[in-house]
Order: structure tokens, then sequence, then C-alpha cells
């Protein structure tokens, strides 16, 4: 199969044409920045064949170096009555940006193919010498960019952010910013062919331009390095610098301000002590205002100071023990009719459930969230494991899936790694073991490490059972050897076995390693009852976790747990009329919001973890 990357005569292409490959590893810090919001309303032609993109030999009109009118990007409009022109943005449909188109028109409820995207804005005011980005949150999951009839780049990847340059393209009145976003699945794409969510098409997240001046600050780097010595250290890169520029960070509340010069390369580095410093845990989430400024330009962010460990097969935040009081969640908010979380008021909702759980961890199940997520996180005091969509059974021998793969991974961790609340970054989840497989992702794990080393990895693997003994359940992959804590997705009780099952299986885990449970759970439909041994009642996933929770606890360096789900999802895998109905019903609520019996069974359980029971 061909690669899904750009090859060298699409890049070269795309050179000759003045576009780029969209940047994703430098961040642009887009968060912490005043913008201007492209989010709205947008024009959209769905175009299942791809008509605006393709001549009738099939030939892109992106390679023609004079593409016609019928080219959607060039946003043509009829100039004489007799002008053949089959397409028309004025009056074309609207959808909201951010969100899936899924979920906003019942037309294109199971829809997967392209739809074009257009927005007409006016350039934001900016000084003759300052510089004009447009960022995406994340497009789902090919996005070709163009701006007034120009290709600005290709994106692939679909929750991850991503930006092109657009200074000295921009008119002042009505510039017409077009994308091409197709969210077809493919073999060697990541994720690949088959999932089990939905696969939500669209602009899911905003869009914003983002003015800087000349020199500015791209991106920056800050972690506690040293718990003993309360040591922290990172770096500032300024874009446009030509080295010498000076660049002053600080943290007022802990009356730190140190001065330094960039080098050529834009990069300086910080190493200081923060003695007074109160270190960010889930009980005290203190952050601190952090101000990096040069002679043009200033960020201003908050950060947490803390440190996260492994000893043996304990897990240690700021030197202390810690217990994972998990919860899985898709980036769906269903509540409200939406499909993929749109907002920060979403966001939040999700993981005030995973609070009112007793929480002090999630995981953000199988794609980089969005920012408002793991910001919030920050604030609210709950730990976080981030994961990219290697799931299940990537093109392993492809370069190009691995190039993409790395590139979520880069994007991911560009993004969040000023995050105290991420402690894990999660590689894969239950890949099956396979040479090809296991190359694969001790090069992502290699990667991960070059790009931030002050946190731990891991990836959700599965078990199997000793063929001399069905009672005894093993972890045993070459995948745990490069990770620092060892998780595995279970699912006795539900495709393995009755619950009663949990009660007499035993775990060999022989690595001296912190272990975590990454998945477990069962399906019930929320409202349906019934005895405990009928399955899809509430009784039966109650029962589920009151058998799984004590098998867990056996676990010799057990150190946490995220069930398998806060609510049910979309999947287009679940087709039982009246119990599933598209939906994978492992919630312990519904998606609504409404709480299971498990709920209640998984808040007990976590009050006595907090009471250390
Ligand atoms: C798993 C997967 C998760 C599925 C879940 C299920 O092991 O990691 O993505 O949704 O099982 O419900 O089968």
């Amino acid at each position: 199969m061909k690669s899904r990357m750009p090859g060298l005569c699409w890049l070269l292409f795309l050179c000759a044409a003045g576009a780029h490959a969209a940047t994703s590893e430098a961040a642009l810090q887009m968060y912490t920045r005043a913008n201007h919001s492209l989010d709205g309303e947008w024009k959209v032609i769905v175009d299942p064949y791809e008509n605006g993109y393709y001549n009738y030999r099939y030939e892109p009109y992106d390679q023609q170096p004079d593409p016609p009118v019928g080219a959607f990007f060039t946003d043509s409009k009829m100039k004489t009555p007799s002008e053949l022109i089959e397409y028309d943005f004025d009056k074309a449909i609207s959808l909201q940006v951010p969100g899936d188109w899924n979920s906003q028109d019942p037309k294109l409820y199971y829809y997967e193919g392209s739809v074009w995207y257009r927005r007409k804005f006016d350039a934001p005011a900016h000084g003759a010498s300052d510089r004009v980005f447009v960022h995406f949150g994340a497009v789902n999951y090919r996005a070709d960019v163009y701006l007034n009839g120009k290709k600005l780049g290709v994106h692939e990847g679909g929750f991850t952010p991503f930006h092109f340059e657009i200074t000295g393209r921009l008119k002042d009145k009505g510039n017409s910013l077009i994308l091409k976003v197709d969210n077809k699945r493919h073999a060697d794409a990541v994720p690949t062919l088959n999932t089990d969510w939905w696969n939500y098409g669209g602009i899911t997240r905003s869009v914003d331009l983002v003015v800087v001046p000349a020199v500015f600050v791209r991106d920056y780097q800050l972690a506690l390095t040293s718990l003993e010595d309360r040591e922290v250290a990172g770096s500032v890169l300024l874009d446009g610098a030509k080295g010498g520029e000076t660049v002053t960070l600080s943290l007022p509340e802990l009356n730190i301000r140190e001065t330094r010069a960039v080098g050529a390369d834009g990069r300086a580095a910080f190493r200081f002590r923060v003695p007074e410093a109160q270190l960010w845990s889930p009980r005290d989430p203190r952050l601190y205002r952090l101000v990096i400024a040069t002679a043009d330009d200033t960020l201003v962010d908050r950060v947490g100071l803390r440190s996260i460990a492994t000893r043996g097969k304990r897990l240690l935040l700021n030197g202390e023990p810690l217990f994972l009081r998990g919860i899985s969640i898709h980036e769906e908010y269903s509540a409200e009719g939406g499909g993929r979380v749109r907002n920060a008021q979403e966001a939040k909702q999700l993981l005030s459930w995973a609070k009112e759980l007793g929480s002090n961890f999630v995981r953000l199940a199988h794609y980089p969230h969005n920012e408002h997520i793991v910001r919030l996180a920050d604030e609210m005091g709950l730990l976080v494991w981030s994961e990219i969509p290697v799931y299940w059974t990537i093109d392993w021998n492809n370069e190009g899936t691995y190039r993409n793969a790395e590139d979520q991974l880069a994007a991911m961790i560009g993004r969040d790694r000023n995050r105290a609340s991420i402690i894990i970054w999660s590689l894969a989840n239950e890949t099956p073991v396979s040479g090809a497989r296991n190359r694969f992702l001790s090069r992502l794990a290699a990667k991960a490490r070059t790009l931030d080393d002050s946190r731990l990895l891991s990836a959700a693997m599965e078990k199997h059972y000793r063929s001399d003994n069905p009672d005894v359940a093993v972890v045993e992959d070459p995948l745990a050897d490069m990770v620092d804590l060892v998780s595995f997705n279970q699912y006795i009780g539900w495709y393995d076995g009755l619950p009663e099952k949990a009660e007499r299986v035993r775990w060999e885990i022989p690595y001296d390693k912190p272990v975590f449970v990454s998945e477990f759970g069962g399906d019930a439909r929320q409202g349906r009852h019934g005895d405990a041994n009928a399955i899809w009642t509430e009784e039966y996933q109650e029962d589920l976790y009151l058998k799984t929770l004590p098998m867990l606890d056996r676990i010799d360096g057990y150190v946490g747990v995220s069930p398998w789900i806060l609510a049910d999802f979309r999947s287009p895998r679940r087709l039982l009329t009246g119990i599933q109905d598209e939906y994978n019903r492992k919630g312990v609520m519904s998606e609504k919001g409404v709480r299971k019996k498990a709920f209640f069974v998984l808040r007990d359980y976590y009050r006595r973890k907090a009471e250390g029971r």
C-alpha cells in the first residue's frame, strides 16, 4: 500500500508552489496568546467524489499551474451570465467550527469522505514587520489548506494541532480560507481502518489567526528536574532570532527572574532553584504565573511544578507513593447532542464527572484530546495519561505510517509538555506482538524520550493465560521492557468468561515496574435492570465491578486503574438494536450523563482508596 504521507514528488511540488507541509513539531503556544478566532459558521460543500479537487481524468487541480474555476479552492464566482461554475460557497450550507460534521446535520450522521470548508475574513490588524499564522487545533483526518486560491499545505492526523505562516499572503479584506477535509479511513493511516469509536469528521477544534512580532517566543519547556534540590530546568525558543537576543523568564510568585541570550538556533537554556515552590498535586494543584518576555513579545502561562518517578514497583508523585484512581474518557460529549467535545464547558463537564467519581487520574483515550481538557486537568488537579492512536493493527512495516505516528507523538508532546497534570505518554493500545510491531514501538519510545524525558512512558498491553494453568494470567510483552509502567487491558467477566472468573484468576507480571490496569469493564444499557447474571443490565455491570476490583487489589505492584469507560460513546462496531444502538455501553454513565449502578461501586472503591483502605 502506498504511503499516505507526502512523498518526495509531492513535497517538491508543494515547495515549487510555495506551499509547505504543515508544521506541528515546534508548537506555537496558541493557548497563551491573544488571537483572532475564525470559529463560528463556515460554508461547506459535501463532496463525496472530490469533484472540486479532481478533474474528470482524476487529475488533482492543485497540481496544475493555473487551476480552473472548477477547482473549489479557487472559490470562484460567475463573472458572465453564461459562465459555467458548478458550485457556490455563498449559497452552500453552513456548519459550526469547532465541531464534527456527523453530529451537526442528520444527512452527515454516517458520512465519511470529503467536505470543503470556507471561511471569509479580513486581515487582523498587524504592523508592517509583524508575522501572521493560521493555526488549527485539529482537523480529522486529512486537511488540504488553501488561502486565496493558493495551497498552504497538507496535514494528516486527526487530533493534533498544526499551523502555517501566512505573513504577506493576506489581503486587507475578503480573504478566503478553504480546507478540503477528508476523513476516509486507510489501512496505512494512524489510526487504521478499524477502531471502536466513531470516526468523526471535520474541523473539530478551533481555528485562529495569530499575529506576532518578527522575533517571537515560539515555544518553551519547563519542568522540575530535581525534587531534592527543587531545581527547575528548561528552554525557550525564539522564532526569527539571529542569536544574541535576550529573553527573560519570570515566575513572579517565586521571585524568579532570569535573563539569557539566545544562541544562533534561537534557544536559551534555563536552570534555577525554587526552594519555596509548592509542588503541584491533585490535592493541591498549585499553578504559578510564568512570563517569558523578549524586547517585542510576551508570553504568559500558568505552570505547575512536580516530579513523577517510579522506584521498583512503586509510583511516586513528588516522592510520595501514588495510587491512580482513574477513569478512561473518550473525547465525546453527547449530553447536548454533540459528538466531539466543542468547548471548555463540555471538557469541564467530563472532568467534573471524573471528580465526582473520586478520580485523581484520567486516561484520555485513544488519541490526544483537546487542549481545554489538559489545561482544565492542570487547574482541577487531575493527573493525565495522554496517548496517540496507534491502536490495534497499524501497518507496522510501512515507513510512512511510522512517520505519521511519530509526527502525532511529537505534536502531542509539543503541545502539552508543560502541563503538570500529564504524567504518562502512552504509545499504543492493544497492539499484537510481532517483530515489526516491536521495532516500530521501540523507535517511537526512543523518540518520546528524546522529546520529553521528564515523564513516564507506557502503552496498554494485553494478557494471556499460562498454558499449564488457565487460572494464571500473565502480562509478558517485549513492549514492557521499553516503558516505565506496565499497563494492560483485561476484560474478565465480559469478553473473557463470567465475572466469577475474577475470583479465581491470579496474576504473574514479571517486571520490577509498577502495574497499571488501563481498562476493564462490561456493557450495560442504562435503565435496563435484571439479575446480576443477565448480560446488558446495570446489575451485571455492577457485579462485574464488584468482582473485578478485589482481583486487581491482589496484583503485585498494582498502582491504579482506569476502568473502561466514563460515558457510553458512539461506535460503528456496536450494532445490537435496542441495547447498543451504535453505542459502546461500557460507560459507568450513559452518553447523556445518567449514572449507572457501577458508577457508585467505583466511587465507593475510590473513597476507600483515598482513605488508604
Ligand atoms: C478495548 C479497547 C477499547 C474498546 C474496548 C471495548 O480493549 O481498548 O478501545 O472500546 O476494549 O469496549 O471492547
